[in-house]
């Protein structure tokens, strides 16, 4: 126990316990400690710890949060939204993508003023990806009407969580806040930090839960419309109701700060001045850097340089009045900005305080405005005090030389190129003329010859190898095999996920053949779009291929979760191409978290065992037979314990992609790191898995199911448990009969629905 009086007041604080956490553990913490109803939320680096450590909390009986794995950012958005209009206390983390993937929920929630707690766990935004932090996504977040706190440490980030809540919640707000912190440097790195050790402490803090007195769904007595549409008066006014709720917040934090101050000890002004009280030059920095730079502006102070620093804890409502007050005697002024507004000679925030200074006619200071450290560069304290530099310079000189540049870039040395180490490869390459389709003149079926496997050998590989996947990876083998049933040119268009983070790192490629990497949810829909095109600019003759090419978009199982609505709409529309789907039951890139297509009961970091929970619930999703259900000409499913099988299957895909629309395929896939097996038991454990009947090997095609491989002819047929001992993640269900039994009903269910499809074609 550090503190037991507040140095404030002498007044004896309630018990904290001091640890060293990050500050997703503490934005969990306090989740946890609130308790709230519900968190919807979906996995996305650097966020996804916070419902893993809540669902590890939740095995262990120590919250009762209702965690809802989303179909992505869109729907996890919406389930708050919807909780929230249930009146109950809401809850989210996200980052980047995920954030903007949110984003048109994001209004509706402020605008019909129901309020949660997001936090946002800042990123930088595609494109091109990269997964560390900037603020790029937060300032997508300036415009929604939400309340916007700025936690620069994982302490401020737990104290933050317990204000927001409250301040989300007055009376005069009824608003939602995010609180925005830095992804890795606060996200994962681990400081000292202090928590309310009774749970009570929090709840009392925030109060019993007001939402009831507000217009809900939740009391079917009193009926309500929420969400009618508006003219343009109604709008207007609307959203004047809004903006004043909104300045209202920023009274409301002060209020709630100075209470939350009294209970923790812990301060935290709309502005943190540091040195400000006679700098005559100073740094303007959101969160980490900020508190950063303090180091440097010690550093200037011993040299009799008078340079302070301004880091805001709250943006949103824009602490203007505090910023002109702070920056009367400062004669220059460096903004130094995470996200750039493009065109705009300097990032959201140098205008903002600009705007600030003009209401002030005596101001003079000078405003510079540098963007840096986007994509996680880091930021050291030669850069701040390069900032510092610049601000003295334009103080002397009464002028800023440069008001507007970026920190950090360079031109690049022509020496330090990289020698490619192979050629891309295309066309005859790729073309043994061993594989042949035929269709049957009667049936319309499709017929297909393979030389001995041996002889395929003589393709080369379209992944050249020196990729990143973890030993024993299941997914890149089975993708190979699948390219090795593929005759000739391939366009490939990769969502994102553990087969394109490991393959395509910049400056690098594994990809010898065309590749192309968009938006996670978004494959089908681009490679729709790109086929298309392709076909028409064939058409028109503005391109001279003398082969079709074969469009394939590969994706994970999470990639068909989030992408489900791109890749159902590119199969009903039957655009000619292949989708891939490598299921390796999770989403392993980011961490394991748990799929639709991961089995009942199966662990993952969202689903946890424990008193409480004993994995996954629910049953794996049936991929193949809702693609099935779009009526397109061809679906499969395969493994690379029987290669014969997945290479036919390969091949017909290819002439109905090429020839009459869209073909769809599921490859199940080991995951040795994640499904915590060693590293060669994958081949193993897939077959296990077919011969169990869990995944068994059909296809359907033009609507007829058959059935390529059925272990129960073939002797083979083996109880789930077989496969489910193999592996480190499901040793707890061996213990668990009426699980097992349960997963093995839903086993025996589909399968003999399989079988009752291939005796009758009409089904
Ligand atoms: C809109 C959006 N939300 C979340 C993410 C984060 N994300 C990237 S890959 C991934 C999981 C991929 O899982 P899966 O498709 O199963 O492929 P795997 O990594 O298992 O190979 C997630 C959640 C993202 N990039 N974009
Ligand atoms: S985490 Fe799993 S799927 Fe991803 S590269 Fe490693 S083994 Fe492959």
């Amino acid at each position: 126990m550090a503190v037991v009086e507040n140095q404030l007041t002498g007044v004896k604080l309630p018990e904290q316990v001091t640890h060293f956490e990050s500050g997703n553990e503490m934005a969990a913490t306090a989740a946890a400690q609130i308790n709230y109803h519900i968190m919807g939320y979906f996995p996305i680096t650097p966020s996804t710890e916070v419902a893993q450590y809540l669902d590890q909390m939740k095995a262990r009986g120590l919250h009762d949060i209702q965690l809802i794995a989303a179909d992505g950012e869109h729907g996890s958005a919406g389930i708050c939204y919807g909780a929230a209009v249930a009146g109950a206390r809401v809850v989210n983390a996200t980052s980047s993508q995920g954030f903007l993937y949110m984003l048109e929920q994001l209004p509706t929630q402020s605008g019909t003023r129901f309020p949660m707690v997001l936090n946002l766990v800042t990123r930088a935004v595609s494109g091109p990806l990269d997964i560390r932090g900037d603020h790029s996504d937060l300032y997508y977040g300036l415009n929604v009407g939400w309340v916007i706190l700025t936690a620069s440490t994982p302490q401020a980030v737990y104290d933050m969580n317990i204000m927001a809540l409250k301040i989300a919640e007055h009376s005069a707000v009824r608003l939602p806040v995010i609180v925005a912190y830095d992804g890795f440097f606060t996200s994962h790195q681990k400081r000292k930090v202090q928590y309310f050790k009774d749970n009570e402490v929090v709840q009392n803090f925030v109060g019993p839960n007001p939402n009831h007195n507000y217009p809900n769904i939740s009391d079917p007595s009193r009926p309500v419309t929420i969400g009618a549409h508006m003219g343009g008066d109604d709008l207007l006014n609307n959203h004047y109701q809004l903006s004043v709720a909104l300045e209202k917040a920023g009274e409301v934090y002060e209020e709630v700060a100075r209470e939350y101050a009294l209970l923790s000890g812990r301060e935290y002004p709309i502005l943190d001045l540091y040195r400000m009280d006679d700098a005559e030059v100073a740094v303007f920095l959101l969160n980490s850097a900020g508190e950063s730079a303090k180091d440097t502006v010690d550093a200037l102070r011993a040299k009799g340089i008078k340079a302070g620093l301004v880091r805001p804890n709250i943006i949103r409502p824009f602490p203007a009045e505090q910023l002109h007050q702070s920056l009367k005697n400062v004669k220059a002024l460096l903004v130094g900005e995470r996200a750039d507004s493009y065109g705009a000679k300097g990032g959201n925030l140098t205008h903002e305080i600009r705007s600030a200074l003009q209401a002030d006619p005596e101001n003079k200071t000078i405003i510079l405005s540098r963007i840096f450290g986007l994509g996680g560069k880091d930021f050291y304290a030669d850069d701040a005090e390069a900032f510092f530099k610049l601000a003295i310079e334009a103080a002397e000189k009464g002028y800023a030389e440069k008001p507007f540049d970026y920190h950090g870039y360079y031109p690049g040395d022509a020496k330090d190129a990289l020698v490619p180490v192979m050629e891309p490869m295309h066309g005859d390459a790729f073309k043994t003329g061993l594989i042949t389709v035929t269709q049957n003149e009667d049936t319309g079926l499709l017929k297909v010859k393979l030389p001995p496997l041996s002889q395929l050998t003589v393709k080369p590989h379209r992944l050249a190898s020196g990729h990143g996947a973890c030993p024993g990876c299941g997914a890149l083998s089975a993708l190979e095999l699948f390219f090795k049933g593929i005759e000739g040119d391939m366009v490939v268009l990769f969502q994102t996920g553990c087969a394109y983070v490991v393959t395509a790192s910049y400056p690098y490629s594994s990809h010898k053949q065309t590749f192309v990497h968009n938006l996670f949810q978004n494959g089908a829909a681009t490679l729709a779009g790109m086929v298309d095109a392709f076909y028409e600019l064939k058409r028109r003759g503005e391109i001279q291929v003398s082969d079709d090419v074969t469009f394939v978009m590969v994706s994970g199982d999470g990639g068909m979760d989030i992408g489900m609505g791109a890749t159902v709409g590119a199969a009903l529309r039957n655009h000619k191409m292949i989708i891939l789907e490598y299921d390796n039951e999770g989403y392993m890139n980011t961490g394991s978290q748990l799929s639709y297509s991961t089995p009942m009961g199966h662990m993952t970091s969202t689903s946890g065992v424990g008193k409480t929970q004993k994995g996954k619930k629910g049953h794996h999703k049936d991929t193949a037979q809702i693609l099935a259900a779009c009526n397109i000409p061809y679906v499969f499913t395969a493994a690379e314990c029987n290669p014969q099988d997945l290479l036919q299957k390969a091949a017909k895909a290819q002439w109905y992609a090429n020839n009459v629309g869209t073909a769809y395929g599921k490859l199940l896939c080991a995951c040795p790191l994640n499904w915590k097996t060693s590293d060669h038991s994958g081949y193993d454990l897939v077959k296990a898995a077919v011969d169990s009947c869990f995944f068994p090997l059909y296809e359907i095609e033009q609507g007829i199911t058959n059935i390529t491989y059925n272990p129960e002819l073939k002797g083979k047929r083996i109880p789930a448990v077989e496969w489910l001992k193999g592996m480190g993640k499901t040793k707890h269900l061996l213990k668990d009969e009426e699980l097992l039994q349960n997963f093995e009903t839903e086993i025996e269910r589909r399968w003999s629905r399989l079988k009752l499809r291939h005796e009758s074609s009409l089904l």
